[in-house]
């Protein structure tokens, strides 16, 4: 890299990211952009499970592929601009991802981000690490941030704050600090009382993080664009005495600017371990009093408390610019970043119509919701598949009575034996080998006009018949006259002899239970006269659930008149038989697949062939 060895990151740094992090990237993405970069930052992603693939994102406005390695062998032969790994993997599995990543020389920074890292593995890690001149960032951090240049991860906060606190674009402060939250901080006073961030390192609260403050302030006291330094430390460990002894000595003549956060320990009576693994003083020289007072006595710009932080901050810097060392750069106006969608609607700036409307249940809650009754009250209520139908169908609870009809008619249209034509199209579709769904769809997909489908069509057309005054016999004569057959008459073995007892079931419960049950009895009457013609014509079992269903509709009370014209025209009751005989179909494809049932065929003798003459014509031609 023809990079200084100071400066690891520069507007041409390019990285690999170990582990899928679309978020993170997406961030580092937009950070990139809105600092102008050429290219994404981001030049592949290490993801070892589920196969090499791509990946897209948003570069501004417009979008761009990144392609997922298994490896980073892999990855490093296709990318050989790439010398920083910004590695998300796990505290179990960073180790040896890490170790992984020393064996390609080209790598010189990583990023720890796992937390909970054993201390023996960053131990490791760091060793190996020095001896091959690696910068090791973390574990247990966010990262670090170069104004302008490349930012690790998550670091920087969200895009806005990135904007407000100017890091699209380099300033003259370099700090280095434990927390990312207080990288963040950091930022934000910087660019208020300053030119900005030119770095800002966090190297993360473990007792062993694989860079310390010296390694980052030396780094910016060698690079001749940072101008000011700023060590943010904190109680714990003697890190601090190492910057000491370099300012001491002269190695560091840049000012420096540094607060020791947890001077408020001695307010507790014991020893207090704060939010990192390594902020627990465990000597007097670990205290933030005693680190702060020690920088303030080697010429550290120390303020008196960390509010002050900012006044003196404004102070150094002054007299930078004052002296010449800094030359503020005349700002440029603050990219213009697109929001992601999500985000902008969170904030309530943008609003779109729905591509679809949904009025009957809602999951998007702590409870899901039926027609607004959560689903804990469904079964406090014990409401019963009824009550459910009621919900999810008409969007209403129905008494029970009506419920329990709901009931009765899915028991009773559950199945009528293998020879019926949905049950026939189950099995032989099972017997083909074909899985559950679709051989209950084959079942289904035979529903219709002439087999079981036969309820909407009953409803209409008795209940207009009836509605439009004609007596039985005329609304027979008259179908008979418009060669139309009547939805919901005839079985083909059922009979006014061998009667249909779901038929006579259904009867006794609605005359016993409904509060009307005229269409009920409207079409008895038409039956008398059809059966007069043929014992089969009788009212059949769609036919009798169907009338009872609009007797249900239109005289119980929960649906005004034109709410059950409403559900008779767009045609509820065939779910009724479909629901029902789901179940039928259901138990025909097991009981063939415990059978072991194999392939069927029709037998040949079964089907009478007839060629018609002009196809043997062809079939002589084509000889
Ligand atoms: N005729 C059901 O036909 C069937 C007439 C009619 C006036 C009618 C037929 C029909 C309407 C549709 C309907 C539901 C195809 C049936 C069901 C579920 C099931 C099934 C199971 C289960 C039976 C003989 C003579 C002819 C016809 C006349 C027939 N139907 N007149 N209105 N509706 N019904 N489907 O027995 O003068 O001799 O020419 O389409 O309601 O699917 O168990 O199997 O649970 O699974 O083959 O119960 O009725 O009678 O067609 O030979 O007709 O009666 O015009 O008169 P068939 P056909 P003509 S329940």
């Amino acid at each position: 890299s023809a990079r200084p060895d100071f400066r690891p990151f520069d507007d041409t740094t390019r990285s690999f990211v170990y582990g899928l992090q679309p978020r993170a990237i997406q961030g580092m993405l937009d950070f990139d952009y809105s600092c102008g970069r050429d290219t994404p930052s981001v030049a592949a992603m290490i993801y070892p499970f589920g196969g090499h693939h791509i990946q897209k994102f948003y570069w501004g406005t417009k979008e761009t592929l990144l392609p997922v390695y298994t490896s980073l062998e892999e990855a490093v032969a296709k990318h050989s601009e790439v010398d920083v790994l910004v590695n998300f993997a796990s505290s179990r599995s960073v180790y040896s991802s890490t170790l992984d990543a020393f064996k390609f020389p080209q790598i010189k920074s990583i990023a720890l981000i796992a937390e909970g890292v054993p201390e023996r593995h960053a131990r490791e890690i760091l060793h190996l690490a020095r001896e091959r001149g690696v910068l090791i960032i973390g574990p247990a951090t966010v990262g670090g941030i170069k104004p302008g240049c490349f930012r690790i991860g998550n670091s920087g906060g969200m895009m806005d704050n990135i904007i407000s606190s100017k890091l699209y674009r380099a300033g003259s402060v370099g700090y280095v600090s434990k927390s990312g939250g207080m990288s963040n901080e950091l930022n934000n006073i910087l660019s208020l009382v300053t030119n900005g961030t030119y770095e800002g390192i966090a190297i993360g609260g473990d007792r062993y993080p694989g860079s310390t403050f010296i390694d980052h302030l030396l780094r910016y006291e060698k690079d001749p664009e940072c101008k000011m330094l700023v060590l943010l430390g904190e109680v714990g460990g003697i890190e601090e005495y190492r910057v000491i002894d370099a300012v001491k000595k002269g190695i560091i003549k840049k000012p420096i600017v540094a607060w020791a956060i947890g001077t408020c320990a001695k307010m507790f009576a014991t020893e207090v371990q704060f939010g990192h693994a390594g902020s627990m003083a465990n000597s007097e020289m670990e205290t933030a009093d005693a680190k702060n007072a020690a920088m303030r006595a080697a010429g550290f710009v120390v303020p008196e408390t960390f509010e002050d932080l900012p006044i003196v901050l404004r102070d150094t810097y002054q007299k930078l610019v004052s002296s010449g060392a800094v030359v503020p750069k005349p700002e440029r106006d603050p990219p213009n970043i697109p929001m992601d969608y999500k985000w902008a609607q969170e904030l309530g700036l943008i609003r779109k119509p729905a591509a679809f409307i949904s009025t009957i249940s809602d999951e998007r809650g702590q409870e899901l919701l039926y027609a607004g009754m959560p689903i804990s009250d469904v079964f406090r209520d014990d409401i019963g598949i009824g009550g459910v139908v009621s919900l999810l169908w008409f969007k209403r609870r129905l008494p029970p009575w009506a419920t329990k009809f709901i009931e009765m008619v899915l028991m009773l249209t559950a199945d009528h034996g293998p020879a019926v034509s949905g049950a026939m199209n189950t099995i032989i579709t099972t017997r083909a080998g074909k899985d559950l769904i679709s051989s209950l769809a084959s079942g289904l997909l035979t529903i219709g006009s002439r087999f079981g489908g036969a309820l909407d069509e009953a409803a209409a057309m008795f209940s207009s018949a009836r509605d439009t005054g004609l007596t039985p016999r005329e609304f027979v004569d008259n179908s008979r006259k418009a060669n139309k057959l009547i939805s919901g008459i005839g079985h083909k073995i059922k009979s006014v002899n061998n009667p249909d007892l779901r038929v006579e079931l259904v009867k006794e419960y609605v005359r016993k239970n409904f509060p009307s049950h005229s269409l009920l009895d409207y079409a008895l009457a038409v039956e008398k006269v059809t059966t007069a013609k043929k014992d089969t014509l009788i009212l059949n079992v769609d036919g009798c659930i169907a009338v009872c269903f609009v007797d249900l509709l239109r005289d119980s009370g929960a649906f005004s008149p034109e709410e059950a014209d409403e559900y008779i025209k767009i045609g509820v009751l065939n779910g009724l038989f479909v629901l029902g005989r789901s179940i039928g179909f259901v138990g025909h494809h097991l009981d063939q697949k415990r059978l072991r049932a194999p392939l069927y065929r029709h037998p040949a003798d079964d089907i009478f062939v007839e060629l018609s003459s002009s196809q043997r014509v062809l079939g002589k031609l084509q000889k």
